[in-house]
């Protein structure tokens, strides 16, 4: 008999939704040695978070997320909440015996994440495991990017070219949501889309950064205070009080770095880029080849062979749906192509078959950790003119 594993998820807005479907479609997908149920749902309101778990398949609803970590029905725990409630929710959770899955960046501050990974390994001793949510790392041309990257196809790395340009931000009376607030955020487009990018490059490359030169940069000093903390979910309907508060995170964040080996790294991190809506890029150039991926046009990967001869060599479109690719074969005929959410199933299957494997998954809260240092070398560098921080 398959195992099933009682899910408790903290957070119903938009991870919290995604993060709802994954759950609800991995077992429909996947042949796993562990399967979820969707156990219960935790968030603040009693009759909003009743009816989010009615609408996205949980069984119960929990105002406190408290009582949540100690149920009997739940061994995993995913956190879906902003920043400032990662680390103790993850960590009471760890302590109570349960698997925890971690929306990124795995905390507000780097003194948080030592805390988040010290708790994991403890709980690693037990049999517990910990995970944090880079989703993209799922994404099927990424996985794909990092497996030729692996096997020498690029040969010795030179460069990576790293960009998270979104726009939603752009108009100045968009109001001060979550994720515009350190108290609640930790920072503005570094942590946010920041991190990811960083843990992209450091996923394809198989390399982490060792080092960074840093300017960041708040174009929108105040903004109109929002009555809602909903964040990008609630975006468009989120209210406004006629108050304005002031914005104390970063609108854009931009670095260069370099990483074990030698290769040089560039980062570009901004809600600011009108036009471009999720458009994670991220190209990788090596002696004997390069590789172009834009999450924009996410079921293509570009490659280029450099040992090829001149006449017939330069980027050739790979259509990353053939059954032979990463996560691909689980869902649709070649062509025809996967989206956003499916990034988060990918990432919740890796989990359930590190759980029942007893292994650790990837990334654990000791990658988080990583990540988390990377994040305040670039403050650090950005508040001290530009000045090269070692991670
Ligand atoms: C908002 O910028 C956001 O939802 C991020 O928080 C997510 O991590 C990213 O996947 C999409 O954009």
């Amino acid at each position: 008999m398959t195992p099933v594993l009682g899910v408790g998820m903290v957070g119903h807005a938009f991870m919290g939704r995604v993060h709802s479907q994954a759950w609800r479609s991995v077992s429909a997908f996947f042949d796993l040695p562990a399967v979820p149920s969707m156990a219960v749902l935790g968030g603040r309101s009693p009759e909003r978070t009743a009816e989010a778990a009615r609408r996205l398949g949980w069984a119960a609803a929990e105002t406190d997320w408290k009582r949540l970590v100690q149920r009997d029905d739940v061994q995993i725990v995913d956190v879906c909440t902003p920043g400032d409630s990662h680390a103790e929710i993850a960590i009471a959770a760890l302590a109570a015996g349960k698997h925890v899955i971690c929306e990124k960046p795995l905390a507000n501050t780097v003194a948080e994440a030592e805390a988040m990974a010290q708790a994991a390994r403890e709980a690693a001793a037990r049999g517990v495991r910990a995970m944090v949510a880079f989703n993209y790392r799922r994404v099927p041309a990424v996985a794909l990017a990092r497996r030729l990257v692996a096997e020498g196809r690029l040969g010795e790395l030179r460069h990576v070219r790293a960009q998270y340009l979104q726009d939603w931000i752009t108009d100045p009376e968009f109001p001060l949501v979550w994720r515009l607030r350190r108290d609640r955020a930790g920072s503005g487009a570094l942590g946010d889309i920041g991190a990811h990018i960083v843990d992209t490059a450091q996923f394809v490359t198989g390399r982490n950064l060792t080092g960074v030169s840093a300017l960041t940069e708040t174009f929108v000093r105040e903004r109109p205070l929002a009555e809602s903390s909903q964040g990008l979910a609630g975006l468009a309907g989120a209210g406004r009080t006629g108050e304005k508060g002031a914005v104390d995170v970063d609108d854009a964040a931009l670095f260069i770095g370099r990483l074990e080996g030698g290769a040089l790294a560039s980062f570009e991190a901004t809600r600011f880029a009108a036009g471009r809506k999720n458009a994670l890029r991220i190209e990788v150039n090596g002696s004997k080849g390069s590789l172009a991926f834009d999450f924009e046009a996410m079921n293509e990967l570009w490659f280029h062979d450099h040992t090829l001869d001149e006449a017939e060599a330069g980027f050739r479109r790979i259509l990353v749906t053939e059954s032979g690719h990463p996560y691909a074969g689980a869902w649709w005929p070649p062509g025809h192509g996967l989206g956003y959410e499916h990034t988060f199933t990918h990432e919740v299957k890796d989990f359930l078959e590190a759980v029942a494997a007893g292994t650790d998954p990837s990334p654990s809260f000791e990658d988080g950790l990583r990540v988390q240092r990377v994040l305040a070398a670039v403050e650090a560098s950005a508040a001290d003119e530009s000045r090269w921080t070692v991670v």
